[in-house]
Formats: C-alpha cells, sequence, structure tokens
C-alpha cells in the first residue's frame, strides 16, 4: 500500500430534495453505504437542521463518511475516507449516487498518508488498547441522530430515534419524532409544537390562567390547538357547556391522535365542538359577544399562522368576547422572537386598551430560549391578580393534580424580568 488512507471527494448534484432532507433517510444510506464497501460502523451521528439541511458523520472502524446536504439546491458533498485495504470507497460512492437520485456526481480519490515520506515512531499501542474491544474484536455501535431548530444565532437540538410520522399537509410539514429526552414531539415545518414531556407547563398555563380568572366561562374558542393539549385541559372546568376548536390543519390532529395519545385524549369529549377550517374565517362568522374565552393557541408567525398576529384578526377576536371576556394567546419567546413580540403587544393594546393587556411567562424547555409568554387581555375589567380566587386555585389544582400550575405561579408568572417589561412598555 503507498498510503496510509483513501479519502474520495464527492459532489452529487441534482438530487432529491426531500430525500437530501430527510435526516433519518441519510442516515440509513450512509450506514448501508458504508456496510456494503465493507466497512463495520462504530458511531453515527446526523443533525437535521430546520428548515433545510443535514449534516452526519459515519465512524467506522477504518475511519469515516461524513456529509452535508443543501436541499434547496438538490446538492450533497460527501468525505468517504478509509484505511487498510478492506473497505472499498468506491462501492460508498456508487450506492449513495442511486439513492440519493443524483442527476450526476463527480469525485476524485486523494492518497493520504503517503508511505515514502513517513517513517515508524516508536509508540507503545498495547497499553492504550481498550482491553474489552480488543478481546473480542468487535466495537460496539452506538447512534446519535439529532433534529435541530434554529435560526441564525440560536439552535436547540434534541436526539431522537424514529420519526413515527412525516407528511406534507396543504398547510405545512407535519413531522412526529421519537424523542429519548421529550417523548414524541410534534414538530411544524421544522418547528417544535409540542413533546410528551413538557407539554403541560403549555397547555396548563394558556387554559387555567384565564378559566380561573372568569367568574363563570361557559363557552371557549380555541384557535389552533390541532394536538388536543389545550382543549384537554379545559374540558377539566366543569363550568364549560361547549369547548370550540378550530385547527385548519387535518393532519395535526391525525398525528397527534396517533402518536400523542395523552395530549390528544379530550378530542372526542362530548362538549368538544371539533371543526377542521381556517380559524380566522371562524372567528369573522361568529356571533358577536358569543365567547367567553378565546384561546389563540397558534403556531409560529411564519406560514398558515401568520394571519393569526394581525391586527384585523384580534379587533374580530375582541368583537366575539363577552363582555367580560378574555383572550389569551401565545405570544412566542421575549429573547427569540423580539420584534414579533414587541409588535404583538402594541396590537393587542390598540385594541384591548391600554391597560387591559398583561404577559405572563412560562419555562418550557423544549422551545427556543425555553422562556415562553403567553398574552391576558381583558374586554371588561377583568384583572389576571386581583380577580382571582386563590382557595378556587388551590382546590383546582389539587383536584386535577396539575403538574405546573397552582396559585402561587398564577402570581409570579406575571411577574417579569425588566427587559421583558421595557419591551413591552
Ligand atoms: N415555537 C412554539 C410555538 C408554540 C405554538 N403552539 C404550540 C401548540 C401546542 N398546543
Amino acid at each position: 500500500m503507498a498510503a496510509l488512507g483513501r479519502h474520495i471527494i464527492v459532489e452529487y448534484y441534482d438530487c432529491s430534495p426531500d430525500l437530501l432532507n430527510d435526516v433519518t433517510f441519510i442516515e440509513s444510506c450512509m450506514e448501508s453505504a458504508a456496510e456494503d464497501a465493507g466497512a463495520t460502523i462504530i458511531n453515527s451521528t446526523f443533525h437535521h437542521f430546520s428548515p433545510y439541511g443535514v449534516s452526519g458523520v459515519v465512524v467506522i472502524q477504518e475511519s469515516h463518511l461524513a456529509i452535508h446536504t443543501w436541499p434547496e439546491y438538490g446538492f450533497a458533498s460527501v468525505d468517504l475516507f478509509t484505511c487498510g485495504g478492506s473497505v472499498d470507497p468506491w462501492v460508498a460512492y456508487k450506492i449513495l449516487k442511486e439513492k440519493f437520485e443524483a442527476g450526476h456526481g463527480s469525485a476524485m480519490e486523494l492518497s493520504r498518508g503517503e508511505m515514502a515520506l513517513l517513517s515508524q515512531k516508536e509508540f507503545d499501542v498495547k497499553s492504550l488498547r481498550d482491553e474489552k474491544s480488543a478481546e473480542d474484536g468487535t466495537p460496539l455501535k452506538t447512534r446519535d441522530v439529532w433534529f435541530t431548530e434554529r435560526d441564525d444565532q440560536i439552535a436547540l437540538s434534541l436526539k431522537h430515534d424514529a420519526k413515527l410520522y412525516d407528511q406534507q399537509s396543504d398547510f405545512q410539514k407535519v413531522e412526529i419524532y421519537q424523542t429519548q429526552a421529550y417523548g414524541n414531539m410534534l414538530t411544524l415545518d421544522g418547528m417544535v409544537m409540542t413533546s410528551e414531556k413538557d407539554e403541560y407547563v403549555y397547555h396548563e398555563m394558556i387554559t387555567h390562567i384565564p378559566t380561573l380568572t372568569h367568574a363563570n366561562p361557559k363557552r371557549a374558542l380555541v384557535i389552533g390547538g390541532g394536538d388536543g393539549g389545550t382543549v384537554r385541559e379545559l374540558l377539566k372546568h366543569d363550568t364549560y357547556d361547549e369547548v370550540v376548536m378550530v385547527e385548519i390543519d387535518e393532519k395535526v390532529i391525525e398525528a397527534s391522535r396517533e402518536f400523542l395519545p395523552s395530549i390528544a385524549s379530550a378530542l372526542d369529549h362530548p362538549k368538544l365542538n371539533l371543526i377542521v377550517d381556517d380559524g380566522i374565517k371562524y372567528v369573522n362568522a361568529a356571533e358577536e359577544g358569543s365567547f367567553d374565552i378565546v384561546i389563540v393557541d397558534s403556531t409560529d408567525p411564519i406560514g398558515p399562522a401568520e394571519g393569526l398576529f394581525t391586527s384585523e384578526f384580534y379587533k374580530e377576536v375582541h368583537r366575539i368576547l363577552t363582555a367580560d371576556g378574555i383572550m389569551v394567546t401565545q405570544s412566542e419567546s421575549p429573547r427569540f422572537n423580539q420584534k414579533v413580540f414587541k409588535e404583538i403587544y402594541g396590537v393587542y393594546r390598540s385594541i384591548f386598551g391600554e391597560n387591559q393587556v398583561y404577559c405572563y411567562l412560562a419555562y418550557i424547555p423544549t422551545y427556543p430560549t425555553g422562556m415562553w409568554s403567553f398574552s391576558y387581555s381583558s374586554k371588561g375589567q377583568s384583572h389576571p391578580l386581583v380577580n382571582i380566587d386563590k382557595e378556587r386555585v388551590a382546590a383546582f389544582t389539587k383536584t386535577n393534580k396539575l403538574q405546573y400550575y397552582n396559585e402561587a405561579i398564577h402570581q409570579s408568572a406575571f411577574a417579569l424580568p425588566n427587559f421583558v417589561a421595557e419591551m413591552i412598555s
């Protein structure tokens, strides 16, 4: 052998964008290319970057295979690096070209570590070797596949196993990942919506604060919320005669029913009127003064939820609230989504009145920055910290064994860090 390693630098053009954006697919292609080329896999680590792109490496006993994809250009760059004579990297090249449905590919082989330029050093390899793997010769294989939600400056990654659901609906990409730390997790267009292990924070906070501040809510409207967590919490309150939920995307409901059953558990509740339609259209057509509580459980203001962040929409919400009605919305992260956060509070205040709008916070580990905000706006005079019966809250919290919300959280959630208060003042 004239060199220590063979390094094949590969470029695949005109590949299928969907395939190049699918982290589990890329991982399985890279692993099977390694195996078919004769390599022994030790570890694989792959990241998906929201909204586009996958990076990953398969570490093999004979070195590594690495990839980065640009689905938006149908382009993948790959490094195949092997040591010793037992692996044929060109086999991996051919397999990947076929699997990525590449229109064409180019590759160049480099010899790494020319023997003519090397001389062996004194080095006691035995003392460094892991005894166990040396004994039976089979290194343990490990696997790390990551979902990443990111913008230009911040990223959140969660390690996952299988992707359980993956459908492009008429509105957005709906996916469910089986994460290792947070259970099954719903993402829409690559953004985390809810996960089995921390959903209770969001759903308890978006529902119980308005319901328990209101003296006697009978009718609630939820815009969005297709996973079912918000209506599950609302329907714990006996005061409601009816809860209407209007979700635009049937696939969100379908995926949640199948893979998030504990969140979707009240979707067949007899008091729930579940409507699959555009929430804006529903609100525009709803009768004046017909809801005590309106909850906007929207996605982020990109794609189908954009219209839920406009002053036209909130004027209509104000119209359909009863005289003492309360609106609560998820109002994004004050740190991650500063611009939207500032603007939306201006909109709420211009419609409900300067002193009728309050912001409260909760801590949600799977959302960017972990700090999440909700807005509380009242059409009448109800004040979230004055019109609250602590005993009623304590009794409700206890009976329903809530995991986050309680009478102290009700009070403290409205205490804002200075930088947040300043942003909306
Ligand atoms: N970036 C997360 C925004 C949260 C949107 N709503 C979540 C839906 C849970 N029912």
